[in-house]
């Protein structure tokens, strides 16, 4: 694969910024070798920028669920456009997408707007300790919610991906107020519960995780959140940032039919522009300023741009065979990489929920933080270079997900099983 002029770049890229990239995951610190500075994408391929073609299944991390520059989306922004890109007011698309939301999510009765997943985390989580007047929060292990300070802990993600010890630079005073417990395990949870549930204002959870790699949430796991969260006051924060329109119209929570008290979203709901939201009951989500006193603000929240993309991506989705085609398509996936894998004798797991999906290099089963990081990463090193060699992008870590697109096709993913064979036969 010709990388010359992607080396050049990404040489200069590094003179300005650190490491290179603007968020760690891409900078290739896991699997090796040097990332490519990517051109264009269309449909389900990237370009870079020495002109290698490449079968994407990042998907800038999961908002592309329609493939790259998909004709509705670029015209929706265009058109956007003409009439400017920010306003710092009210605009009507605020309420159309916010409107689209909280019909897809029943929980959903109020949303507010921000820039990223990040952001909506962030402010879910002090909405919940404004509404209760309770400090302490409780995450997963592995699961990961963005980068603010008092979620770093034991994170995934990029903070899995480059073994980044605890948090550096969030204050012990931050970290004592989150609570780290085991993902899938009820027990833990129940008992952190009766030690500490009084003071608990939300339990934060990727309902399905997509940041260890994918893990399914065990049956009974998240009935007995809600279960343990409503008997102490404490309310269930579903991040669905990866899995808001992902696993279908209804998210996590329509799949399962839980309802959590706050949503995050993101990725999608941006269309691949900065976008973010948290919402959910009213009466919880009146506490945020100016109709309540929790504060939180945006200079470019909920700006035209943004929003026209957001709504052309969900408007595109309502077709019910989107999530038949996606379903579809994760299951040949799964099939071609399982069959794959036991021709070649190597131990693996395949882990999905619809689009996503996750190839561990573990004979055992993953579903939890400490499981995944059983994982065999420099067989997955291995693999990812070779499946670049082959044409297909791969996410350069073993705690992340595949995502699959609508512009994805059939012969796609033939041709990626047929490359992961030939990959995994010399592994
Ligand atoms: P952002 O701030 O990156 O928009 O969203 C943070 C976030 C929150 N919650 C979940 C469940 C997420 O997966 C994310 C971000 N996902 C990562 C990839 N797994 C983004 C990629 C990156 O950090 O570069």
């Amino acid at each position: 694969m010709k990388r010359d002029l992607s080396r050049k770049l990404f040489a200069e890229a590094q003179r300005y910024i650190p490491g290179g990239v603007s968020s760690p995951v891409r900078a290739f610190g896991a699997v090796g070798g040097e990332p490519l500075v990517i051109r264009r994408g269309a449909g389900a391929r990237i370009f870079d920028v020495d002109g290698n073609e490449l079968i994407d299944y990042v998907c800038s991390w999961g908002p592309l669920i329609l493939g790259h520059a998909h004709p509705k989306v670029a015209r929706a922004i265009q058109e956007a456009l003409r009439d400017g890109t920010t306003f710092g007011a009210p605009c009507l698309q605020e309420t159309t997408l916010a409107k689209l939301i909280c019909e897809a999510l029943p929980s959903v009765e109020l949303v507010r707007f921000v820039s990223s997943g990040t952001e909506a985390a962030m402010s879910a989580l002090r909405l919940a300790r404004g509404y209760t007047g309770r400090d302490l929060i409780v995450k997963f292990a592995g699961c990961y919610h963005g980068h603010s300070d008092g979620l770093l802990a034991e994170a995934g993600s990029g903070v899995a991906t480059l073994g980044i010890p605890g948090s550096p630079g969030v204050p012990a005073s931050y970290a004592q107020n989150t609570i780290v417990a085991p993902y899938n395990d009820l027990g833990a949870l129940e008992r952190i519960f009766q030690a500490q549930g009084g003071d608990i204002a939300a339990v934060i959870v990727e309902p399905v995780a997509g940041n260890m790699g994918v893990v399914l949430p065990r049956p009974g796991f998240l009935p007995g959140l809600r279960r343990l969260t409503a008997e102490h006051g404490a309310l269930l924060i579903f991040d669905e940032v990866i899995t808001g329109f992902r696993l279908g119209w209804g998210g996590a929570q329509g799949h399962y039919q839980i309802k959590p008290d706050l949503t995050c979203l993101g990725k999608i709901i941006g269309g691949g522009l900065p976008v973010g939201a948290y919402g959910g009951r009213r009466d919880i989500m009146e506490r945020v300023a100016p109709q309540g006193p929790v504060y939180q603000a945006g200079t470019l929240s909920g700006n035209p741009l943004a929003m026209a993309a957001g709504i052309a991506t969900l408007e595109a989705l309502k077709s019910p065979s989107a999530y038949e085609k996606l379903e579809a398509l994760g299951r040949t996936l799964e099939a071609g990489l399982a069959a794959a894998c036991r021709q070649a004798k190597i131990p693996a797991r395949i882990v999905r929920a619809g689009s996503v999906l996750t190839l561990f290099f573990t004979p055992g089963e993953v579903t939890d933080y400490n499981s995944a990081l059983r994982c065999d990463t420099a067989r997955y090193g291995a693999f990812f270079r070779a499946m670049l060699e082959a044409g297909v992008y791969l996410p350069p870590s073993q705690f992340e997900a595949w995502f699959l697109s609508l512009a994805h096709t059939e012969q796609d993913v033939e041709a990626t099983i047929a490359a992961a064979a030939r990959a995994l036969s010399v592994l």
